[in-house]
């Protein structure tokens, strides 16, 4: 990470744009080149393998969204470099608290799809217990936290892990957590709150923002009047850091250099990852009734975070001719039998539906459910037997 971008200062970095490879995945200059050979073949095809494996996932329960199998599904097409990119910066003992669009986070870190895809029909094997709305995995072993709906919510839930792990200060817990917000999450006071307490704290996280430049219907022009969402780090003396989100290796040496400050002890990073979403909002959202889909277009082609890191890998020599086409349809097939698997697996047992409100449940809650397993349970029509 010795790109003169690093050493630049606050106010620079929050206005610039760290980029590595144009839209066509040649180094942007020879500072481009000279970072990109830090970088090896084997990182380098992880991280693409990481992203194909959300963009096929996410085809095939979209889907299956459509044809009523799931009730709810949330695309992350063409972040896929800035959320693999962020992964792959992460260490095994890190905490991630995402926010509405990384679980590729969690499966490059190791989260089963099984247990993705689980979640998303809230079967009896998802670790929720049916219990929460589709998209939103968690995964325990990973350090992958569960999503909280509540847009922002993530932030302070990441600053709080952090500090804890600098309270405890325990020499084998020098993690870093990583909180994901996207654009519309830093126009909420959480966002602010924890910035601020980040900052005077100086507590081990690295703050992400996804700039997909919409949230929901709102475009990035009605969210801040600021000249970049980076900027607003420097308010409460967090170095920033402003990144082309559709450029995995730049994504993954920013916050490779962010996770590195967090872990030496010297403070929390904000990284604004610039890119769109191609995708809906989710699976109940029609975009075309709100922006001209003409701009989706471009960043959908000529901007495919996938091709450009493909692109790249073709001229190392890193990639194989139709690669890319076997491990995608590889993939699929994973993705298929994972699908099998979680609808032959059928729902939670009524029984489990005061599991992990409280350590013991209360009177009132066990009362409630002895109400009603003595009903018959085809008198609700949510519950199959
Ligand atoms: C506090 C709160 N307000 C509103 C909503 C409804 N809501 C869900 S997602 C969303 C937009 C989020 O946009 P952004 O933060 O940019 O994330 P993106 O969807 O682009 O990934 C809104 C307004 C919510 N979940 N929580
Ligand atoms: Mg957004």
């Amino acid at each position: 990470m010795s790109h003169a971008y690093f050493a630049g200062d606050h106010v620079a970095k929050a206005r610039g744009l760290f980029q590595l490879l144009t839209e066509d995945g040649v180094p942007v200059d020879a500072a481009a080149r000279a970072e990109l050979d830090g970088i090896d073949r084997a990182t380098a095809r992880s991280i693409f393998d990481g992203m194909l494996r959300i963009r096929v996932t996410d085809a095939r329960m979209m889907a299956l969204q459509r044809q009523g199998r799931i009730g709810f599904y949330g695309e992350a097409v063409g972040q896929e470099a800035a959320i693999v990119g962020s992964a792959a910066a992460s260490a095994p003992g890190d905490w991630i608290v995402p926010a509405l669009r990384e679980a590729g986070v969690g499966l490059y870190r190791g989260m089963s799809l099984d247990a993705y895809i689980a979640q998303i029909f809230g079967n009896r094997e998802d670790s929720t217990k049916g219990r929460q709305m589709p998209c939103h995995p968690c995964d325990r072993e990973h350090h992958y936290v569960v999503m909280s709906s509540c847009v922002s919510t993530q932030i302070p839930h990441a600053v709080g892990i952090a500090m804890g792990m600098k309270v405890l200060d325990d020499p084998r817990d020098r993690h870093v957590a990583f909180g994901f917000m996207g654009d519309g999450g830093t126009s909420e006071g959480d966002f602010h709150v924890s910035l601020n307490f980040a900052g005077v704290m100086k507590v081990p996280c690295v703050l992400v923002c996804q700039n997909n430049q919409w949230a929901i219907s709102t475009p990035g022009s009605a969210q801040t009047a600021g000249e970049t969402i980076a900027i607003k780090a420097l308010g409460y003396g967090v170095e920033p850091l402003r990144v082309d989100g559709n450029d995995a290796l730049a994504v993954f040496v920013a916050m490779s250099h962010a996770a590195a400050k967090a872990r030496r002890g010297d403070g929390p990073t904000f990284v604004e990852l610039l890119t769109y979403r191609v995708s809906a909002h989710s699976s109940s959202d029609d975009p075309s009734r709100y922006r001209d889909e003409a701009v989706t277009e471009v960043w959908r082609g000529k901007r495919d975070p996938i091709a450009r890191l493909e692109n790249y890998l073709g001229a190392c020599g890193w990639i194989a001719a139709g690669e890319r086409e076997a491990r995608a349809a590889e993939i699929e097939t994973s993705v298929r039998d994972a699908i099998a698997r979680a609808e032959a697996a059928g729902p939670p047992d009524r029984e489990t539906m005061i599991d992990d409100v409280y350590a013991e449940p209360t009177w009132l809650l066990r009362e409630q459910l002895a109400e009603l397993l003595a009903s018959p349970a085809s008198a609700n029509p949510h519950v199959r037997h």
